[in-house]
């Protein structure tokens, strides 16, 4: 009994370690800046942009960034809420550039993010900041 237990924690474990995790962003999470033209993620390990998703929005009035982040990521790319321009990229990247619209007015921003791990599972995720 004890070794199953072992070996469901270790199984556990080492699904939780295969996915792919934000491990940097600019702006920072929090962070307060001028308008920024790109946002920029560091991942754990190379993903296929594929099957990827990366969003940014102004969080609406009356939203919670999470709930903001849900809206960005339901959104069609290139759609009129979102401040992200249309992205279609392939191939794999550990390094992920999000080009920006001119120019953000003043506010709080979500960049939302589902990503698909290594082992098939997708991974969503979001951070905020703000352009002063
Ligand atoms: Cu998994």
């Amino acid at each position: 009994m004890k070794s199953i237990l072992s070996l469901v924690t270790a199984l556990l474990l080492s699904t939780a370690l295969a996915h792919t995790e934000v491990t940097a962003m600019t702006p920072a999470e929090n962070a307060t800046v001028h308008a920024p033209k790109t946002v920029a993620l560091t991942l754990s390990e190379p993903v296929n942009l594929r099957f990827c998703t990366f969003r940014v929005m102004a969080i609406p009035t009356g939203k919670t960034a999470e709930q903001a982040s849900v809206l960005a990521l339901a959104a069609k790319n290139g759609a009129a809420l979102l401040v992200n321009l249309p992205a279609r990229s392939t191939g794999m990247a550990a390094q992920v550039t999000i080009p920006l619209k001119a120019t953000l007015a003043p506010g709080q921003y979500v960049v939302a993010w589902k990503l698909l791990s290594d082992d098939g599972h997708p991974v969503s995720g979001f951070s905020t900041f703000s352009v002063k």
